[in-house]
Formats: C-alpha cells, sequence, structure tokens
C-alpha cells in the first residue's frame, strides 16, 4: 500500500521543482542561523541565493562526521533549544559521538515518512509491530515506534535484549511485523528453536530489516528461515533516523529514496565528484525539509549506486541499491579492497554455513592476515574432521575466486561467535591496535 499516493508516486518535474524549492529555503535557512555554514559557504564564494537549478547544489562543500563532531553537541542546530523536542546521539567509536535535533514538526515528519516505510514493507493499520530496534539515543526504536503509531498499527515497544521474554511475546501477542537488525532477528529465531518455538510457525508477514549491511543471501536465509517478507530499511541519525528509504514488498529490488525530504548523490570518495547514475560511489544526502537538524551535503561513508528505473509498485523515487558497506569498515588486505558483506554473500551460498561469522584481521611480517570464524550447523560440526576441513579449504577457495583476496576460514562451534541485540560486530582488526 502507498501512504501518501500524491508525493510517493510525484511525476519526475513536479516533485523536481518541490526539490528546487524546498533546497532554496533550506540553504537560505542554514546560512542565516548556523555560523559553521555561513563560514563554509563565503570561504567558497558562493551564496544561497544565487542557486538556480538542483545542479548548482554541486557548488556547495561537503559536511562530514568530523564537522559533527567539532561542533559537538548542538553547534550544527538551525534553531535556539526553546524548539528541539527530542535529542539523539550514535555512540561513534572514536571521538565525540554526533549529537542530532527534531523540532516538533521534524517528529511529525519523521514519523509520516516512517508511516510510508513501513506501507511500503507490506504493514497496515491493522498489524501488530514486534519493534526490537534498540529505543533510546540510537533513532531504530522510537522512529520506527512513532511510525507505527502515525500509520495505525498497534507497536509493541519491545527494544533490544531480554531475548527469552521477546519469544514467548512473539508466541502470545502474534505480532505480524518484526523490525530489527537481521542479525538480532537470527539470533531471535535460534533462541526461539532453543525453545522448542518454530519462527515458521509465528505470526509474521514481513521483517523490515536494516541499521547493518546484508546480502542478498541473507535475505533468503532470513526468508527462508523466518518464512516472512524481508524488506530493507536505510537510515541515519545525522540525516534523519530509519526511513530515509526502503524497499517496497512488492519488488524488493532497491530501496526508494523519499526525494521529496532528501536529495542524494553519488560521489567518487577519493576526489569527490559527482558521479552519474547507476555508477558506484559513496552516498551523499541533502535535507530539503528539516528544520532542528538540515544537512548540506552530508557525506553518509556508505556505498551504493542510485537506480532511476520505473518500479512496479507505482512510486517515482529513485531506488538506492542494497548498501555493500562503508567506506571505513572497507578492509584493504594485502592491497585488495574487501567488504564484510562480499565475504557474507559467498559464505551464505553454502547451506550448511549459518550466517554468524566475524572477520579478524592481523598482520605478521609485514603481511595482513585475513581469518574468517564462520559457524556451521550442529549436524556438520559433530560430523568428521576431514569433512569439516574440506569445507574450511572450499570457502577458503571460493572467497579467493570470487574476491581475489586469501582468507583462512575456521569453522566454529554453533553460538560461539558473540550474538548482538542491535548491529552486529562483524570485524576484528587487531592491526589497529
Ligand atoms: O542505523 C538508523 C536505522 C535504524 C536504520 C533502524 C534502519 C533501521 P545510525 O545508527 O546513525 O542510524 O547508523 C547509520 O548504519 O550510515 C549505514 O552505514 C548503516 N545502515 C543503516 N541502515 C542500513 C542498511 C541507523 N539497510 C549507518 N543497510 C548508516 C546497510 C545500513 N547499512
Amino acid at each position: 500500500m502507498i501512504f501518501d499516493i500524491e508525493y510517493e508516486t510525484m511525476p519526475r518535474e513536479a516533485l523536481e521543482s518541490i526539490q528546487l524549492q524546498r533546497l532554496k529555503a533550506t540553504l537560505e535557512r542554514v546560512f542565516s542561523t548556523v555560523p559553521f555554514y555561513r563560514e563554509k559557504f563565503k570561504a567558497c564564494g558562493i551564496s544561497p541565493y544565487d542557486i538556480q537549478t538542483l545542479d548548482d547544489l554541486q557548488k556547495f562543500p561537503f559536511t562530514t562526521k568530523q564537522d559533527l563532531r567539532d561542533n559537538y553537541p548542538y553547534g550544527m542546530f538551525a534553531v535556539p533549544m526553546d524548539n528541539v523536542v527530542r535529542i539523539h546521539a550514535s555512540s561513534g567509536t572514536t571521538g565525540n559521538p554526533t549529537v542530532v535535533g527534531y523540532t516538533a514538526r521534524d517528529i511529525n515528519t519523521w514519523a509520516t515518512l516512517m508511516a510510508r516505510a513501513l506501507s511500503a514493507g507490506g504493514a497496515t493499520r491493522g498489524d501488530i509491530i514486534h519493534n526490537a530496534y534498540g529505543y533510546g539515543l540510537f533513532t531504530g526504536g522510537l522512529g520506527v515506534h512513532y511510525g507505527a503509531e502515525k500509520l495505525g498499527a498497534s507497536v509493541i515497544p519491545v527494544s533490544g535484549g531480554n531475548t527469552k521474554r521477546q519469544i514467548i511475546i512473539m508466541k502470545d501477542f502474534k505480532p505480524t511485523i518484526i523490525t530489527a537488525t537481521p542479525s538480532y532477528t537470527l539470533h531471535l529465531a535460534e533462541v526461539a528453536k532453543e525453545m522448542g518455538i518454530d519462527f515458521r510457525e509465528l505470526s509474521f508477514k514481513s521483517g523490515i530489516f536494516g541499521a547493518e549491511p546484508w546480502s542478498e543471501n541473507m535475505r533468503n536465509e532470513l526468508e527462508e528461515t523466518l518464512h516472512l517478507h524481508a524488506i530493507d530499511i536505510y537510515g541515519l541519525s545525522e540525516v534523519m533516523g530509519p526511513g530515509v528509504a526502503i524497499e517496497c514488498v512488492e519488488a524488493k529490488k532497491g530501496l526508494h529514496i523519499f526525494e521529496d525530504h532528501f536529495i542524494p548523490e553519488i560521489i567518487n570518495p577519493e576526489t569527490g565528484e559527482v558521479l552519474p547514475y547507476g555508477e558506484t560511489g559513496e552516498l551523499v544526502f541533502t535535507t530539503i525539509t528539516k528544520e532542528a537538524f538540515p544537512i548540506i551535503r552530508y557525506r553518509t561513508r556508505d556505498i551504493t549506486s542510485l537506480n532511476r528505473e520505473p518500479c512496479i509498485c507505482g512510486r517515482s523515487h529513485v531506488r538506492m541499491n542494497r548498501v555493500s558497506g562503508r567506506t571505513d569498515d572497507m578492509l584493504i588486505i594485502r592491497g585488495v579492497n574487501v567488504f564484510p558483506s562480499q565475504i557474507e554473500s559467498v559464505l551464505m551460498k553454502t547451506d550448511v554455513i549459518k550466517p554468524h561469522y566475524q572477520l579478524v584481521v592481523d598482520r605478521k611480517d609485514q603481511l595482513d592476515i585475513l581469518t574468517v570464524n564462520v559457524e556451521v550447523s550442529e549436524s556438520l560440526f559433530s560430523d568428521e574432521i576431514k569433512d569439516l576441513q574440506n569445507l574450511e579449504k572450499k570457502l577458503s577457495s571460493d572467497i579467493k575466486e570470487y574476491l581475489g583476496v586469501s582468507a583462512t576460514v575456521k569453522l566454529v562451534e554453533p553460538k560461539s561467535i558473540e550474538r548482538s541485540q542491535g548491529k552486529a560486530v562483524r570485524v576484528i582488526d587487531n592491526r589497529k591496535k
């Protein structure tokens, strides 16, 4: 179902005219209210009043995570704190967290976009949504929550953790939609099994999975194991939170970006050059309706490409392909670029492999050593050592063949890799220690 038929199916020309008008207003506002933008625009010799076409946006400078950290905590806010009704922050492993704010109108916009997103993923007012994204400074829990209420669905604000209780709730409350990270959902399924409950017999019809990269092969695994439509949802706190883009249940092929609120660009991460439609590079966003925390040409570090082909669902908004990884997650192993999700794709081609894996990188005698620890099914692990060794060799050679990188694959006991309640930790890079 399309939640907002007018905006979501708007013909390109009308959409671009709205984008231009909103973009101008946003640029003018940040110029007059945020010293950071004013100084940056002046240093580049550009004025928001010069903008004539959408392409003129390319003349404006990028904003980076470092800029947000430098202006910690509230330096990039475009409204007085009196008007801010909510604050979120991303933890970040290094440096200051990034802090974002919302006015009451921003919260309403976000709820509407999340209602659109949930609808695109198959939810209706009749659904019961088991929301296992974490509630708190992370945007996942509250973002989905407000959207579910806006849609008129019933939301169970279960948050992450307390896994056994979640299974009982799923059995008794009969939710029809689950919202969680894909990795935590697999953990839920695993714990359900231990408790003698088959996920496939629960009442789920869709799972709205995001907040971390996951592969197409992982989708197949999720759909088979859980017996539901596995839908990819994307977002980031700096731009809003979840609901910046989502796949439609009809096509499940690329995520529609809500272009009446966000302008996407793809750039070459090394040179900053804007790339044509279809090419792969770093995703950059400009928000055009946000009040408290507008952001101009934000470099997300996420790698993807854009697709303008019409979609069978009728939405006119551009689609971004599945995010394959982040520029800062990319491992360089003896000069070869590798994303964890590419390794995941190779591993998941084999039936006996469970989707729990971790990459460990070490450096010995100036050489990078990549070890892939991956769990196998219970039955296989109790099989003969020789079978395990053969499978390890086969997986190593598949990784070499598909990705051109040498890796030692180690099959490990089921449940030996630590489970996360939110975003999975896929890489341990000991070179950085
Ligand atoms: O992860 C917001 C979110 C919550 C999205 C729930 C979807 C569902 P942050 O914590 O700020 O916000 O992290 C944003 O997570 O730049 C991507 O690198 C990654 N990410 C988010 N969604 C996806 C996805 C939330 N579907 C960062 N596929 C982003 C791949 C994703 N990566």
